[in-house]
């Protein structure tokens, strides 16, 4: 593989291009008309523009991509995330003009694209799932019998769903009826498929994630966990790796189920299997996502994979240069997205542009961005600015270091997610690794950060700015005051 070409944009796009310079293999950008100088195309060997910003007329046009890529003769597409990343039509277009996709076969991402036959399909290896319906439910009294047999709580969710998505919590057996009808009508208008399952609705589980990476010739190893709790309306706010939860003995049976999980689909490249663990420290396996995921980079921190780097070798028919027992766990990574949203304003997305972007740096800090001072943050796509991802000899030190970062980030332009990564980094709860997926709606509210109005945190930042790089007397002496001030508006 000599030449790849990007279907993505932003920080993936860039941090996919990054590893494969490394490797000496040339990229080839796609950007919309709106990203005509985004970071990733300036990046890219060749770029092309693909069209208007929204997605359906660009990022998501699969024929096109491949038409382009075929024509700068590339040996293979790497999705990203998002976008065509877990599209089993687009994969298999893909093969069929011979060019390599770079993830699984279109066979594995469809059968665990429905969550009804990846759980048909783990049956046989022993994996533990929670109590349920194998079988989409179709009819109401019989759905209702099952489940009574589970007992109430339980949770409906859209076969054709995942990630939260298309789910309803019923606690009693009487509003059972109502919420399986609003259940079916809801997956029908969202997906286009109204088959739904029951589960029992675990109450305070963690959701707890396991990286595994696959070769062609069918070696499988694990890389550990990434705790991914801390969670709003099932977007993840923070992760981290390892778990502080997890025993050795725990950590091994849930990596060596997330690896009999990509055997019963054959599955080929990078791929994460999710897992509740309750109260009582009991798995399950929830649903596997077939693509590089967002928060992958605080398992390369603690492992020193490069994980884009194995997908590319993968890609190219190479086995797998480690096995199992060479993979150790080194240290504590953190990761806090920041997206261009207020908290204050129940997180609406603020886009605008960026009139100072300054990034923290400095030992153990890494960040993942596709963004550059004096851009505008779109309004067509996803509003994460970037990722900012600590590392540390332990937890206590990932989390001081985070702090710091948090503190040495300067954003003007558009409110950020930054002060509620500062929330969460502060609160006893995290601090004791005692939380679960219900953290957030448990202590957050717009109050739990200061308030401050967006002219005022631009006024405070300038002036902070503006005294870091003029050391004159003259701004030594309102020094104390503006930096107390700058402070009082950030913390
Ligand atoms: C559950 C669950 C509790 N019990 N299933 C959410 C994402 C998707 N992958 C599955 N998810 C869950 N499935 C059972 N049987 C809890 C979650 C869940 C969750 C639910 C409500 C609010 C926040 C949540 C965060 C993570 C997981």
């Amino acid at each position: 593989m000599k030449k790849i070409l990007v279907a993505n944009r932003g920080e993936i796009a860039l941090r996919v291009m990054r590893s494969a310079k490394e490797m000496g293999v040339k990229t080839v950008a796609i950007f919309s008309e709106v990203d005509r100088c985004a970071p990733h195309v300036k990046y890219a060997d060749e770029a092309v523009c693909i069209g208007p910003a929204p997605s359906s007329e660009s990022y998501l046009l699969g024929s096109k991509i491949i038409s382009i890529a075929l024509d700068l003769n590339v040996d293979g597409i790497h999705p990203g995330y998002g976008f065509l990343s877990e599209n089993p039509e687009f994969a298999q277009l893909v093969l069929e003009a011979g060019i390599e996709f770079i993830g699984p076969s279109p066979e594995a991402i469809a059968l665990m694209g429905d969550k009804l036959s990846a759980k048909a399909l783990v049956k046989a290896y022993d994996i533990p799932m929670v109590p349920g319906t194998d079988e989409a439910i179709q009819n109401v009294p019989e759905a209702k019998k099952r489940a009574k047999e589970i007992g109430f709580p339980i949770l409906i969710k859209a076969s054709a769903g995942g990630g939260g998505k298309g789910m309803r919590i019923v606690n009693r057996e009487d509003d059972f009826e109502i919420q399986m009808k609003l259940a079916v009508s809801e997956a029908v208008s969202a997906f286009g498929n109204g088959a739904v399952f029951i589960e029992k609705y675990i109450a305070s589980p963690r959701h707890i994630e396991i990286q595994i990476l696959a070769d062609k010739h069918g070696n499988v190893v694990h890389l550990f966990e990434r705790e991914c709790s801390i969670q709003r309306r099932h977007q993840k706010v923070v992760e981290e790796a390892p778990s502080s939860v997890l025993s050795e003995d725990l950590r091994n049976e849930m990596g060596q189920c997330a690896i009999n999980v990509a055997k019963s689909c054959g599955y080929v490249g990078a791929g994460t299997v999710e897992f509740l663990l309750d109260e009582d420290k009991k798995f399950y396996f929830l649903e596997m996502n077939t693509r590089l995921q967002v928060e992958h980079p605080v398992t390369e921190m603690i492992t020193g994979v490069d994980l884009v780097k194995q997908q590319i070798r993968i890609g190219r028919g190479e086995r797998l240069a480690f096995s199992q027992n060479d993979l150790k766990i080194s240290g504590h990574a953190i990761e806090v997205r920041v997206y261009a949203e207020d908290p204050h304003h129940d997180f609406m997305p603020d886009v605008g542009v960026l009139k100072s972007y300054k990034r923290p740096g400095g030992i153990g800090v890494r960040v993942d961005d596709g963004f550059e001072e004096g851009m505008e943050v779109p309004i067509h796509y996803d509003p994460m600015i970037s990722k900012l991802i600590t590392y540390g000899e332990n937890r206590k030190e990932s989390i001081d270091r985070m702090r710091r970062a948090i503190s040495d980030y300067q954003v003007v332009g558009v409110s950020t997610t930054l002060p509620f990564g500062a929330f969460v980094m502060d609160h006893p709860a995290f601090v004791s690794g005692d939380f679960d997926t219900h953290f957030l709606s448990k202590y957050f509210t717009g109050k739990s950060i200061p308030s401050a109005s967006k002219e005022e945190k631009e006024v405070a930042a300038w002036f902070a700015a503006k005294l870091i790089n003029d050391h004159s007397t003259a701004s030594m002496i309102v020094n104390a005051s503006v930096e107390s001030q700058w402070r009082k508006n950030r913390k």
